[in-house]
């Protein structure tokens, strides 16, 4: 039966003037998206149109989402437009399902142009949530500033975008479906692909599964909890740590992918993973886990709820290294850390002799050091490490990387972490959020304190807290050369560095969507073993310090 063509038609609309990307991806109340006209299509029009033409042709992109509530309605409306913008192929999760990394992973895998992931990350989901929408390009890393700034340019003049409103696919089936459209020659194709597979099979390149398998199956069995928190890493949990690695299924919980994540914030961290925490406590698990809604970011704890910092996960894997055959394989080339991340991972470098590259905040900046070769692991504060086998921030590999050096070194998390502490010293860490200021008080408030910090007469000054003295080294506004293509960022912090190396660190965040989030990162140094058991609360002693007066 000769089936009519699908019509591409051409939808006239008005720009919005803030359709800015900020740390990675662009993110809105998913009220905004729902309810202003076309502001999803503007969007993605804007994405679409910032591919050169020529590229664009034919070429093949990967669709994912975290499974947030909004998700299907936008991928079907990424599919009409892909189609009606000349895109060859999409590649897309079952379900509309994709993590984070499992994007970066397939777009490298196939050779996409790039990739869309709706996600919000760790901001909550549902009708009073977060949706949001991250662009990646070929290289599998999220968009640079330089394409994000090309996307927010359009985004002030668009007219109209183009979209073929007829299109339907069927996302629950795996396999091939084509559409033939009005006015192309070649049908285009959309790929329904299996949301685990091309990842899994990564990692059994970069792990050795026998040897976690035999310390999560084995009769000195590690016993694990592992806590999905409703968003898209669900199937990845118990594809791999269950199926594939042995644990017992009920040592995942939260497993099911929800549009609104329960009703709770999909965030890895001490305040929001709580239910984790608790069963931690009681002290009949090993090794604890949880991910944001995306898989980028993972929090461990060990036995009894120890924390594991972030910032110190990095150095610890850092100076791990060697238990993992890719790097054992690959060789370490250089380590990266965003700013505010603290400086545990350098003490590791300068044991090991390679370099540290210290970038502004988002994981774009470390893709340029990966694709030239010059860093082999990155990380920040924010609860996202990974290493060049893909070019986002990864969670779950960096449990298998936890549970690969437990297997290897026979040690428990809290016993790893702190024989790393006695070798290279405590790096205290706090990161201090300040949520939904006024954006313009926010601005006045980084205004004056650059002003203050950056006076002549602050760099001599001292500041007495109980009997410690804090001398005040070097202050500056962070700015960041890239080594690669000499790009300039500016503005990306105030520092304040200490005698002692101890850090303090005032940064404006650009992953929010209501109102301006100050944070203030504080970090001491402390280097005898004798005092590594106080609470992290003692750097918030560096916050009384009187700059504010
Ligand atoms: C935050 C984190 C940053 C992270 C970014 C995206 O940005 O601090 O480290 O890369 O979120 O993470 P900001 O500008 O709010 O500080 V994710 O998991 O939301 O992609
Ligand atoms: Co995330």
């Amino acid at each position: 039966m000769e089936v009519n063509p699908i019509p591409v038609i051409t939808v006239q609309t008005v720009p919005y003037d803030d359709q800015k990307p900020g740390s990675n991806g662009f993110r809105k109340p998913t009220a905004v998206f729902e309810s202003k006209r076309n502001y999803l299509q503007n969007f993605i029009q804007c994405v679409l149109s910032s591919i050169d033409l020529r590229d664009r042709q034919g070429c093949t992109m990967v669709v994912g989402s975290d499974g947030r509530y909004f998700s299907k309605t936008a991928i079907e409306i990424i599919v009409q437009m892909a189609a009606a913008n000349g895109i060859g192929r999409l590649v897309i999760g079952q379900n509309g399902l994709l993590s984070t990394p499992a994007v970066s992973c397939i777009i490298r895998k196939i050779k996409a142009i790039g990739g869309i992931v709706l996600t919000a990350s760790h901001n909550p989901g549902g009708p009073g949530g977060d949706f949001g929408i991250k662009f990646n390009i070929a290289n599998g890393g999220p968009a640079p500033d330089t394409v994000t700034d090309k996307i927010f340019q359009i985004s002030k003049t668009i007219e109209e975008y183009a979209i073929c409103p007829d299109l339907r696919i069927d996302l629950s089936r795996v396999g091939r479906q084509e559409f033939d459209l009005e006015n192309k020659f070649k049908p285009f194709r959309v790929e329904i692909v299996d949301s685990v597979d091309v990842y899994l099979n990564l990692l059994k390149t970069i792990f050795d599964f026998s040897a976690i398998k035999g310390l999560l199956s084995g009769p000195e069995q590690l016993k694990i909890r592992i806590d999905a928190m409703n968003g898209v890493m669900g199937p990845y949990v118990r594809r791999i740590l269950c199926d594939e690695l042995g644990s017992p299924a009920n040592s995942a919980v939260n497993c099911v992918p929800l549009e609104d994540f329960g009703g709770h914030r999909p965030d890895p961290n001490l305040t929001f993973a709580t239910g984790l925490l608790e069963v931690m406590k009681v002290g009949e698990h090993g090794f604890g886990a949880a991910f944001d809604a995306d898989g980028d970011r993972y929090m461990i704890l060990g036995e009894n709820g120890f924390f594991v910092n972030p910032s110190d996960s990095l150095a610890v894997i850092a100076a791990n290294l060697s238990c993992i055959p890719y790097f054992r394989q690959m060789g370490v080339r250089g380590f990266g850390r965003s700013m505010p991340t603290s400086t545990a991972l350098d003490k590791v470098a300068k044991a090991m002799k390679v370099p540290v590259y210290e970038t502004p905040t988002g994981w774009k900046f470390f893709a340029n050091l990966m694709d030239s070769g010059r860093c082999s692991l990155c990380g920040e504060e924010s609860f996202g490490t990974g290493s060049d086998h893909l070019r986002e921030k990864d969670g779950l590999w960096a449990v298998l990387i936890w549970l690969s050096i437990i297997a290897a070194r026979k040690q428990g998390v809290e016993d790893i972490v702190r024989d790393h502490w006695t070798k290279f010293g405590r790096h205290y860490y706090c990161r201090f959020d300040y949520d939904g200021l006024e954006p313009r008080t926010a601005f006045f408030i980084m205004k004056d304190l650059e002003t203050t910090i950056t006076e002549k007469s602050f760099s001599s000054q001292q500041f007495a807290v109980g009997n410690h003295m804090y001398s005040v080294e070097k202050t500056d506004s962070f700015e960041y050369v890239d080594p690669v293509d000499g790009t300039v960022t500016k503005k990306q912090g105030l520092r304040i560095k200490f005698g002692d190396g101890s850090r303090l660190i005032f940064r404006l965040s650009a992953s929010g969507t209501v109102g301006t989030t100050l944070r203030i990162y504080a970090e001491s140094y402390e280097k005898d073993p004798s005092k590594h058991n106080r609470e992290p609360q003692v750097v918030s002693i560096i916050c009384e310090l009187p700059i504010f007066y």
